[in-house]
Order: C-alpha cells, then structure tokens, then sequence
C-alpha cells in the first residue's frame, strides 16, 4: 500500500490527524495495535481546552460534544478550609467543556468510515523503517498477514509506550523526565456530582479530585503511594476517603456508588527532543506526558494535532518543508509552558513524602496569595482555559 502520510495509533491525537488530513485532501492511513472496543474501554481525560473543541467543530464533530457536554465558566483548589474558585469565564473570556475523551474518541472513530478515513485495527509488530530520508514505510502482521505501507511521512501518534519515538537514534534525541512519588486512585461511578465544577483538595491525608462526566455519572481521584494496590481500596474505602478530603461540604453532597471502573496510573512529567526526525513527526504522549493535575494531556495532543497538519498540509498542498522543519520547535514551545503548568499545580496540591514543614508552608501561602489576589487567579485560569496555538 501507499499513502502520503501513514499515522501510527488511533487514539484521539492519531484519529484528530487522521480527520483533518483526509478533510484538507492529503491522502493517509491510520494504523492501530488494539480494536476499537478496547480503546473505549479506557477511561481517561474529562476536560477539553477551548482549542481541542475549536478543532472538533471545524471538523463538523461537534454535535455531541455540544449537546452533552457541559461548558464548565470555573473551578475550585480546596486547601482543607475554604474553596477557592477560579472564574475562568470571567477572568479570560472563555470556558472549558467537561466531555470525557472516550466520547470525544468515539465521535472521532464513528466519522471515519462515512467520511472515507481508513483505520487499520489490529496490527501487530508494528515497526518504522527509513525514517531519516524521504521514503519511509511502515510494516506490520496483521491476521498472521505481514504487510507494508509506503508513505512520505511517518506520524507517531501511539502513545508513551509505542514504537515511534523509540526509532529516533539515541544520539538525537533528548528525553527530559521527572516522577512523581505518588499515583492517582480513579473511581467512575453513576452517581451525580457532588458539586456542579471540579474541585482539586490539598488536604493533611493528601489530594482528591471531584470531577465528572454528565448530571449521572462522576469521576473522583485520590493520590496513594506507589506502592498501593487496587485490591486494597474496596469502593467503600476510596469513597470514605474521598469525603474526608474533599471537606464537610462537599461530602455532604457526594453520592455513593459502585465503581464502574477503578484504577491506579502513576504520575509523571516526560518531554522529548525533538518532536520530528527525518520523516517522522511526533503528536501526543509519544512525545510528552504530563501529571493529570490541570487536564492537559488530551488538550497538548490535540494542539500537537493543530500544528503537524498546518505543517503537513503546506507540505502536500505548496511543497512547503520548512513547515516540516519547523513543526517541532512551534509544538514544543506550548508543551512545555503546558508541562510548567501541570508540574506547578501538581506540586501545589499535593503532599510529597520528602516534604518538610517548610514546603507545607510554601503550599499554605501559594494558596492564601491565589485567594487573594485576582492577578495570580488570571494567571492559573489563562493556563487552564488553554493557552493560545
Ligand atoms: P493514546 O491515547 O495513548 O493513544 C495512542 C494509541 O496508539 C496505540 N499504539 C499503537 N498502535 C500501533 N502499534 C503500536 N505498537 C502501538 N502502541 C500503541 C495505542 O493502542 C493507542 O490507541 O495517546 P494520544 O492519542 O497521544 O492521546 C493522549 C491522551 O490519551 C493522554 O494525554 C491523556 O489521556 C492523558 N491522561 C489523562 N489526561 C488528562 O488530561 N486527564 C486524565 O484524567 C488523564 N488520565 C491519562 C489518564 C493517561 C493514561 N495513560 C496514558 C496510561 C490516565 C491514564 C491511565
Ligand atoms: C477527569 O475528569 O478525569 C479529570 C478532570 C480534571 C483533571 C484530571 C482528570 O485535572
């Protein structure tokens, strides 16, 4: 087979790219391990940047995400005694939506049929091969079958432990990392929100987070040590748990449920440099990670998406390839302001076991300054709504 542009993993950062190409007439082919049953099956992200739904409307697929999603005009940091709301709407303008990315994954799967998107499920022992001249090709087995797919340019868009990144020779790349000595808890259950935004907790047994999904079904997070295992957090532990560090408040309107899922994913902050070699172009996790804290791993994803198609485009469209030349720098730098923003609010609500009592009071008058002062709330709402692309 041959294609312009072969993208490796269908979850939101490769399907998005997949969308747009094939819209602006660049020919391509999306290649994935797992079925797409399973990539539903995964429960992840609930809050989109205004950029992420900007891009799914010029996509015309944005039906559902605006019928049954909620645009969210705030937020709250809870230090253990009061809420501090942080007015998004009012202080930028803009509001976030609350869609989880299994939706926004699934509207992105259901379109590619009808609109000529092919996606190859399935495929294993996926591998890259020439990436550093200008006829790269992509091989893998699908249904005991080897195949080959030529292509002009290689997307890699299969997550932190894909093949892509992994191609780029050592001595190219750079990888920057830090992790974190804590994992978050996630709980998802059909109950109502126990408050109609999110609240992050800072609390003396640790962080909590009241997220959600619709008026029915919530999503709630407590951080535990590395070393927890899931069998040891009953529901009924995770939900007395939550209560406590959420505040009276709050747990006076939480509502207890059965987990209809529950994991642990550590936390860790990952960059690596660069984002292109050769003919290969990097979007998404394979490129960069970052702490829930802040919900910014779908929205960089996306705004990676927003620069490699600009790029590609040029490319396919006037022969451009300094659009390719450039993508890496013009991505990495919202990656990283996005990463400085998801380290500091993740140092900012959580208890570190190496912390003293010094740093606790780093964290009280952080919070008290935010409080008070409408500058350093604009500051953590203009990161939040989403830095401009
Ligand atoms: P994805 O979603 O990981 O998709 C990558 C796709 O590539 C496929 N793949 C391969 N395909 C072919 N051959 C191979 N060898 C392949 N290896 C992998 C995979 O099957 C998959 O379908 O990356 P993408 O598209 O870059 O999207 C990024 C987002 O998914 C990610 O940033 C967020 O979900 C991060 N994240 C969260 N972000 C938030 O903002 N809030 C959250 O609550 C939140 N929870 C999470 C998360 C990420 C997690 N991971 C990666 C383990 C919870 C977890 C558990
Ligand atoms: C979620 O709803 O899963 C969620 C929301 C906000 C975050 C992280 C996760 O910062």
């Amino acid at each position: 087979m041959k294609t312009d542009v072969a993208i490796i993993g269908a979850g939101p950062a490769g399907l998005m790219l997949g969308h747009v190409l094939r819209a602006a007439g660049v020919a391509c082919i999306v290649i994935e391990r797992q079925t797409g049953d399973y990539i539903l099956s995964r429960i992840r992200a609930g809050v989109l940047e205004r950029g992420t739904v900007d891009l799914m409307a010029r996509l015309g697929l944005d039906a559902r995400l605006r019928a049954e999603g909620f645009p969210h005009g705030g937020f709250n940091l809870a230090d253990g005694e009061r809420l501090i709301r942080i007015d998004v709407a009012a202080l930028t303008g803009h509001s976030v939506t609350v869609y989880g990315q299994t939706e926004l994954t699934r509207d992105l799967m259901d379109a590619a049929e009808p609109r000529g998107l092919e996606v190859i499920y399935e495929a294993s022992d996926v591998a890259l091969h020439e990436i550093a001249g200008d006829a790269p090709f992509v091989t893998y087995t699908k249904a005991d079958t080897a195949a080959r797919i030529d292509a002009r340019i290689i997307v890699g868009c299969d997550g932190y432990h894909g093949p892509s990144r992994r191609a780029i020779p050592d001595d190219v790349g750079r990888t920057f990392e830090r992790v974190y000595p804590f994992a978050w808890l996630g709980i998802l259950a059909d109950v109502p929100p126990c408050n109609h935004e999110l609240i992050y907790a800072n609390h003396d047994r640790g962080f909590a987070l009241a997220s959600m999904r619709s008026a029915t079904r919530s999503r709630y997070y407590v951080d535990v040590p590395l070393t927890e295992k899931i069998e040891d957090w009953p529901d009924e532990r995770v939900w007395d748990e939550l209560a406590i560090r959420l505040g009276p408040e709050a747990a006076a309107h939480m509502t207890r449920g059965p987990a209809l899922e529950k994991s642990i994913a550590p936390l860790r902050s990952f960059v690596f440099e660069p984002m292109r070699h050769g003919s290969l172009m990097l979007c998404g996790d394979a490129a960069h990670i970052v702490p829930p804290t802040g919900a910014k791993g779908l929205n960089l994803a996306a705004s990676d998406v927003h620069y490699a198609a600009e790029a590609l485009i040029a490319f396919f469209q006037k022969g451009d390839a300094d659009a390719i030349a450039g993508y890496s720098a013009k991505a990495l730098a919202r990656v990283w302001k996005s990463e400085r923003f998801s380290w500091s609010l993740t140092k900012l609500m959580h208890r570190f076991p190496e912390d003293g009592a010094f740093e606790r009071r780093m964290q009280v008058a952080e919070l008290d300054y935010i409080a008070s002062s409408e500058a350093a709330q604009r500051s953590i709402a203009e990161n939040y709504v989403g830095l401009p692309t």
